[in-house]
């Protein structure tokens, strides 16, 4: 069996040519405009609305502060029903808005908020419900919508993992009230740090252009207490050049999930997760869950033997949100009315996942995993 010589990180950034960023960069040098809403900033917004076929749509310096900025123009209040199973700024962004955050548990397939168990977590301070689509995988919209329709509730996504997802034949952030998208130098598509909102209502574009930018309205007014949340202009070039590659990105990554489907699925006690369809997925991770039982060893010992032969693998989400010291209390944080999520968070690990990484080097990992199993020893 070949070992790496050189570290497998999980994942590498989307990188354009060097050159291609230059040329962006001198526009940007020459026009002396390097922040507050600048014309490659403009340029961006509308690229982007075009790409992911949306109508109302918000830039932002990251991922986070859309979320915060999003919940503050949607001015929630009381409860929020949300996912234990998830990166910590989503939750953290509830409490930047002193929203109580309500866990529900996870489903199994998808290890996303359980729709089914959303209702019974109702009280008359629940103003929303925050879903993650994650690692990709579509939540349950129409299931989380219904309920919400009947109990008067907003719905927002956290769609990080979702860049230029379809679902049910509509954009991923056309559906709910509003979907945050995360541009981190780690996602499908980046602005090396940056982040979006879309939205149903459009009278939030105003909101958001407020509160992004410390509230200010005219020079002489200040509307509402707001943040500095503004993307700038060398972010805006880089999106640029990376949107132009996306595409190319999504393919090559198609061809990474299909050898690793094709390895993996022959060894027992590993399960894929992410089992997107072609034309719906962002392929933002490629996922499994290991059964200690039938693999042989636990999630965390395969992490770690990996380490060994060079493959960096990532055990997101763990810990899970609601094993915060600040939530662990909280009734809704409780173990067992988590027992879904409580178990997954052992048991999932994110591979190796860029466009950039060799058929080679998939066939290396898919064999370790496969020489670390049960049956091999
Ligand atoms: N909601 C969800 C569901 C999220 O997953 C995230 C972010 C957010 C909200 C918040 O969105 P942002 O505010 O970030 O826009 C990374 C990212 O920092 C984070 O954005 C992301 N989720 C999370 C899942 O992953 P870490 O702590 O794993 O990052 P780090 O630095 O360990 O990087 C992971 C690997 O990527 C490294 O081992 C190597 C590679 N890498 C990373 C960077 C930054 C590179 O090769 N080059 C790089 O420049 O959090």
């Amino acid at each position: 069996m070949e070992i790496p010589n050189q570290p497998i990180m999980v994942t590498r950034p989307l990188l354009p040519d060097l050159s291609s960023v230059n040329c962006q960069l001198k526009d940007v040098w020459d026009s002396k405009w390097i922040t507050n809403n600048g014309p490659k900033s403009k340029e961006l917004l509308q690229e982007l609305k075009n790409y992911l076929s949306v109508k109302h749509f918000s830039l932002f310096n990251n991922g986070t502060l859309a979320l915060i900025l999003g919940l503050k123009a949607l001015k929630l209040e009381g409860e929020v029903i949300t996912t234990p199973f998830t990166f910590p700024a989503t939750v953290e962004a509830l409490d930047w808005n002193g929203l109580t955050p309500v866990f529900c548990d996870i489903d199994t397939e998808t290890l996303n908020i359980d729709a089914n168990k959303i209702e019974s977590l109702i009280t008359d301070r629940t103003s929303a419900i925050l879903g993650v689509h994650v690692f990709g995988n579509p939540c349950n919209v129409n299931k989380i919508q219904q309920i919400a329709d009947k109990y008067n509730l907003k719905v927002i996504y956290d769609g990080a993992h979702v860049f230029g997802t379809y679902l049910n034949g509509k954009p991923i952030g056309e559906h709910g009230d509003m979907t945050m998208f995360s541009f981190h130098a780690t996602k499908l598509f980046n602005t090396i740090e940056g982040g979006a909102l879309t939205f149903k209502n459009e009278i939030l574009n105003e909101r958001l252009d407020l509160l992004k930018n410390f509230g200010i309205d005219k020079p002489d007014t200040v509307e509402l207490s707001g943040l500095n949340a503004k993307l700038n202009e060398v972010q805006a070039a880089m999106g640029l050049e990376v949107l132009k590659i996306v595409t190319d990105e999504k393919k090559k990554r198609y061809r990474i999930k299909e050898l690793y489907e094709l390895l993996l699925g022959e060894i027992p006690g590993i399960r894929i997760l992410t089992k997107h369809k072609e034309e719906q997925s962002s392929y933002q991770y490629f996922v499994i869950e290991v059964d200690e039982e039938e693999y042989g060893i636990s999630r965390n010992e395969l992490h770690e033997k990996l380490k060994e032969f060079n493959v960096y693998t990532r055990k997101y989400f763990y810990p899970l949100c609601s094993d915060f010291k600040w939530y662990k209390n909280f009734p809704s944080a409780q173990k067992e009315n988590l027992p879904v999520a409580n178990k997954k968070v052992n048991q999932v690990l994110a591979m190796p996942f860029y466009g950039d990484l060799t058929n080679e080097e998939v066939e290396q990992i898919c064999s370790i995993i496969k020489y670390l199993s049960k049956g091999s020893r």
